[in-house]
């Protein structure tokens, strides 16, 4: 199965426009930000998944570290690590190596939260190996990360995807399919097109996502064409939707899912209903050849107005009923525990959140003290 883990907002979401290569932050700079709203948007996201009956579990936000970054943006757990699957691995076991995120230094505190909440949720070393997070060369996680497969319990392909001028280095990718042990046969590389970077792409999953045997994507997303085969391949052209039309309404950022039926659903932003030739390639993707069947838009505009959309909100584990049962901790997520969180946000969270832009003081200082 498939389980999505979505990180819980912080009660110190805002907008400090902290990160330089990500249009919507440097958009919103010193916008108020509402971290109560926020965490119910990422909460009514993860009851319409498992209400649709998609498996679902729920990551804890993380402490802000001492000094001034206020940042909450752990709740994109799409950053939080690479996750790969057992039946994808030569010891069949499920490996997770969580993001440096060093491209960015309000993100780079996240690693080691990461790190000991998998080690804690992933603690059966018969089945899991938690690693640490890579040191020298930049990595931000499943992002970037997309698997195919015909089911999720047969080995699949994975496909990473690295940026010459963005965040997500190579050689991380190198040293995450070695020590995953995956197959280098069913493992793929791809160069992000550098010209997208600096038109706001600054993740894979901007502009590409995929699930089994879809996978949809821009037809400017890669430095040299894709090749994939025996598989549903929608490719979207510039002519139907500009780079910065997909960067707008994040139709890209969009979750697959299976639905119990099989048939698959689009979880989309409400920005991609919003821009008619977004909400247009939607319908024709719905009504294409291919398992794609259904739209649900939802409304996650806090974290939207940070550059973050449905995709980037969740960490895709793959997992066999027994290493499901092996999680620890009570992070899957059902009708009692969304109520009780639901309940916590309403009682404890902040309405209104503003840093006037006090991150940068946080990086200048760091670079005054030159402990980059
Ligand atoms: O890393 N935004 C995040 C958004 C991450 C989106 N994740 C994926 N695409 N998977 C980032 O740029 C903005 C924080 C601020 O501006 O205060 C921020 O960190």
């Amino acid at each position: 199965m498939e389980i999505n883990f979505d990180g819980m907002v912080g009660p110190t979401h805002n907008y400090a426009g902290l990160s330089s290569d990500n249009i919507a932050s440097q958009l919103n700079i010193n916008a108020s930000s509402n971290p109560k709203l926020a965490a119910l948007q990422g909460l009514q996201k993860m009851k319409l998944l498992h209400d649709l009956g998609v498996m679902q579990a729920i990551l804890p936000p993380h402490p802000k570290p001492d000094g001034n970054n206020f940042s909450a943006s752990s709740m994109w757990a799409a950053n939080a690590a690479t996750v790969t699957a057992s039946c994808d691995s030569l010891d069949r076991k499920v490996h997770i190596t969580p993001a440096n995120l060093i491209s960015n230094v309000h993100r780079s505190f996240e690693a080691k939260h990461n790190y000991n909440n998998f080690n804690k949720i992933f603690a059966d070393k018969s089945k899991f190996v938690v690693h640490k997070p890579i040191a020298e060369y930049p990595d931000e996680g499943a992002a970037n990360h997309t698997r195919i497969c015909n089911n999720y319990n047969e080995p699949g392909i994975n496909i990473f995807t690295y940026s010459k001028a963005g965040r997500q280095s190579f050689q991380a990718l190198e040293i995450i399919a070695e020590t995953h042990r995956l197959d280098p046969d069913k493992t793929i590389f791809v160069e992000q097109n550098t010209e997208v970077i600096s038109k706001g792409v600054f993740h894979n999953d901007v502009i590409a996502v995929g699930n089994k045997n879809v996978f949809l994507y821009h037809e400017l997303a890669y430095a040299d064409n894709l090749q994939l085969n025996n598989i549903y391949l929608i490719k979207i052209s510039n002519n139907n939707l500009t780079i910065q039309e997909a960067v707008q309404s994040y139709l890209f950022n969009s979750q697959i899912v299976t639905l119990p039926n099989n048939d698959m659903a689009l979880i989309a932003p409400m920005e991609a209903k919003l821009l008619p030739r977004a909400n247009k390639v939607v319908a024709n993707i719905i009504n294409g050849d291919n398992p794609i069947k259904s739209v649900h838009y939802i409304d996650c505009k806090q974290s939207m107005l940070n550059g973050g959309g449905p995709a980037c909100l969740r960490l895709r584990v793959v997992l066999t009923d027994a290493e499901k049962q092996a999680l620890q901790g009570n992070i899957i997520f059902s009708n009692k525990l969304y109520n009780e969180l639901v309940n916590y946000v309403e009682k404890y969270y902040p309405e209104t959140y503003r840093t006037d832009n006090i991150g940068h003081i946080y990086e200048d200082l760091y670079k005054m003290f030159g402990i980059n």
